[in-house]
């Protein structure tokens, strides 16, 4: 645990930098971020959200109403760490957060639109659970709250129902235990079998063992905040998340998942 939060400190260290870079030869619109919008860009924006986030966290780190946009509310379950954590043994590990996570702006009239929505998967027969346990709003992370699917590379879709317009993704694999998840992709499309119009908001594969790209976004500890993704305001009806399994076994789960955004014109 120790070495793990020194390698934590040192690449803590090299975000903020990468941070400063892309602000000093970006847009140059704010030449002197606050800390907290280094904070702010560190988690939802990796590299890889950083070049066109129309929707993403807004630049002025001020409260509600600024240029349109209010603070993303999540209602977060009740932290569960339990037992001897397992070793996580992977490279480049996102540090985990201290505290509360930075406000992330997000256009004012997002809603949750993934309540209830129906959703499959890769796996059609869970080992344990439903697949509605995705989209049913529980994310408390105990036995009985989280689906488990099959090992290797596993997807999950959820079906919107209606086009709309991405503001962020919220998702909880597993959070009564610190570990990784593998290949953790994200994506949407109006394709329900992926071939068109792919788009890409988090790929952390960055070997791209699941064939999908070379992702460029970290791996991440799951925690009872769960992962909060930039939408980066794409518009599609289907999301779909990949894992292929995790540190502690080489099953994939989930306890929930969350689209926020508004309803696309159509
Ligand atoms: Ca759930
Ligand atoms: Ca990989």
């Amino acid at each position: 645990m120790k070495s793990s939060i020194s390698t934590s400190t040192l690449l803590g260290f090299l975000t903020l930098a990468t941070v400063t870079v892309v602000y000093s030869t970006g847009c140059g619109r704010s030449p002197a971020p606050s800390e907290s919008e280094q904070t702010k860009a560190s988690e939802p924006g990796t590299a890889s959200t950083t070049a066109a986030a129309p929707s993403g966290p807004a630049g002025s780190g001020t409260a509600a109403g600024d240029s349109g946009t209010v603070p993303l509310e999540i209602d977060l379950p009740r932290p569960l760490f339990a037992g001897t954590p397992k070793p996580i043994n992977v490279p480049n590990v996102e540090p985990v957060l201290a505290g509360k996570r930075p406000d992330f702006m997000v256009p004012a009239g997002t809603k949750l639109l993934s309540k209830g929505k129906p959703v499959s998967s890769s796996d059609d027969f869970p080992i344990i659970g439903d697949l509605s346990m995705i989209t049913d709003g529980d994310k408390t992370g105990v036995d009985g709250t989280y689906v488990e699917l099959a090992p290797f590379l596993q997807w999950v879709q959820i079906d919107l129902e209606a086009p709309v317009k991405f503001a962020a993704v919220a998702l909880w694999h597993f959070h009564s235990q610190a570990r990784v998840y593998h290949d953790v992709i994200v994506q949407v499309s109006d394709d329900a079998e992926f071939k068109e119009g792919v788009q890409t908001l988090f790929n952390n594969d960055n070997d791209n063992s699941a064939k999908l790209g070379e992702g460029t976004d970290r791996p991440y500890i799951e925690t009872y905040q769960g992962r909060l993704i930039d939408g980066k305001g794409v518009t599609g009806r289907y999301l779909r998340l990949y894992s292929n399994g995790n540190t502690s076994d080489e099953l994939n789960h989930y306890i929930e998942v969350e689209v926020y955004g508004t309803l696309a014109k159509q």
